[in-house]
């Protein structure tokens, strides 16, 4: 097992960490920019090595200073988060070269899985479904001809793309000529590759995720579902899991092919398949080769913490357990709380004046905030995450109505009201949204 890790990431998730080395024995080396010499990751870790200015690029985007840190500190593994660095190929690549375990899979699966079609080719290869879909298109002619093939409505989408951006959808062939002109250029202006393709659109499916563990080994499982589906503007807003659009025989469907797929694609560490479900079918969008935001309701249901089996599993040793073993139980939402203006969603740093998070039975805040932390203004608004479980849904949805409430952060603007909202409404409650139920909500509610 290793005996020292280093963490290169900030916020919550350096602490989530921190948290799984201490428990297992590890020491931790934390990494921080200029602007983050006071951030509680800093303080907990066992030693802390500066790593460059405030600017994400010049520090925890920077490859050599961060790999530097590890050879100097002597640190046998990195852990690379979410976000920043977490699905950098080049980066697991040289780390490894310098002696020192990624913690994550081959910078080989990662570009497999990392690359749009070449997940979705390797994801059709291993028997997942997929929604139909054209080849890279050539032409107005041939976009309008593949999408005569697949049927409309239809959506563009860049070869490259993300967060939404070079996606236009097509419902006659007057909209596929401005759909396709239009992603072209957007996928130019934005991504390295001007390459479209087509996919049959779904228009009101839910945003359905699949968590994965796998072993050096070949021993593979799945730890159920997430359901994500309230999102605004490709922002995650609310989680759970289970799904409250899934019973547990299509829960066991999915999984075992989930499992096996992975099984034969060969994919080690933890990993999520982003699948979309509409009419009681799965389509299989793209893979996140990292530890995700929103972990920690599976490790609620599942009772596996994921920290420390993806530290396992890269250190060598074997799951140990097979999917028999693993069982769920009740019911976990996850809320993000971001520091940003209620009106404009614009992030809001600041001097968080007071912080109380609220406890109990059931009740778990994620967060890297503490009475007086002033939130600097170079790194994402999220400030903390509460994730509440209970026996069923309900009792889940009760419990954070009543954490809400007790959660008190001062001095910065914050989500806590919008969350109170949404949980609110009756389509939230009654389990009944998808991918746009939010947005259709907060453009039907302005203030
Ligand atoms: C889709 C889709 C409907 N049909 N593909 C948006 C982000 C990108 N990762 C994939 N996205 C979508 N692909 C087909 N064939 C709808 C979306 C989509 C979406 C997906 C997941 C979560 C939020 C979303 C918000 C808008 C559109």
């Amino acid at each position: 097992m290793f005996q020292k890790i280093l963490i290169a990431n900030r916020g919550e998730v350096a602490l989530r960490i921190h948290r799984a080395c201490r428990e297992m024995g590890i020491r931790t080396v934390a990494v921080h920019s200029e602007a983050d010499a006071n951030a509680m990751h800093v303080r907990l870790a066992d030693e802390a090595v500066c790593i460059g200015p405030a600017r994400s690029t010049d520090s925890y985007l920077n490859k050599s200073a961060i790999i530097s840190a590890a050879l100097i500190t002597g640190a046998d593994a990195i852990h690379p988060g979410y976000g920043f660095l977490s699905e950098n190929a080049d980066f697991a690549e040289m780390v490894e070269e310098h002696g020192i375990t990624f913690i994550g899979p081959t910078a080989e699966q990662m570009r497999l899985m990392g690359d749009k079609i070449t997940a979705r080719q390797a994801a059709i290869k291993a028997g997942l479904p997929v929604t139909p879909g054209s080849p890279a298109l050539e032409s107005v002619e041939h976009a309008i001809e593949w999408a005569h093939k697949i049927g409309y409505p239809v959506i563009v989408k860049a070869k490259d793309g993300g967060g939404g951006k070079g996606m236009k959808t097509a419902f006659n062939d007057e909209e596929m000529r401005e759909a396709f002109t239009m992603a072209k250029a957007e996928a130019k202006a934005s991504f390295p590759s001007d390459v479209v393709y087509m996919e049959k659109y779904l228009q009101k499916p839910r945003h359905i995720e699949m968590q994965v563990l796998a072993d050096k080994y070949g021993h593979v499982v799945h730890l159920g579902e997430r359901d994500c589906s309230i999102q605004r503007k490709n922002q995650k807003v609310i989680e759970e899991s289970p799904s409250p659009a899934l019973n547990a025989q299509q829960r066991k469907e999915i999984g075992e092919t989930v499992r096996k797929a992975i099984e034969q694609i060969g994919y080690t560490n933890a990993g999520t398949l982003e699948f979309l479900y509409e009419d009681g079918k799965f389509y299989f969008l793209e893979m996140n080769t990292r530890l995700q935001v929103e972990h920690p309701i599976t490790e609620a249901v599942s009772g596996i913490d994921i920290v420390r089996e993806q530290i396992r599993i890269a250190s060598g040793a074997e799951l140990g357990y097979t999917q028999d073993d693993i069982t769920f139980s009740g019911h976990a939402i996850e809320c993000r709380i971001n520091a940003e203006n209620p009106e404009t969603f614009t992030p809001c740093p600041g001097k968080v004046t007071e912080w109380h998070a609220p406890g109990g039975l059931g009740i778990r805040v994620d967060s890297e905030i503490y009475s007086g932390y002033s939130i600097p203004p170079f790194y994402d608004s999220m400030i903390a995450k509460l994730i509440v479980s209970g026996k069923t849904r309900n009792a889940a949805l009760m419990r954070l109505r009543r954490a809400l409430e007790e959660f008190v952060i001062e001095g910065v603007p914050n989500t806590i009201p919008l969350h109170q909202e949404i949980i609110s409404q009756a389509e939230f409650i009654d389990g009944q949204y998808n991918i746009h139920w939010l947005e259709n909500y907060m453009k039907n509610h302005q203030k």
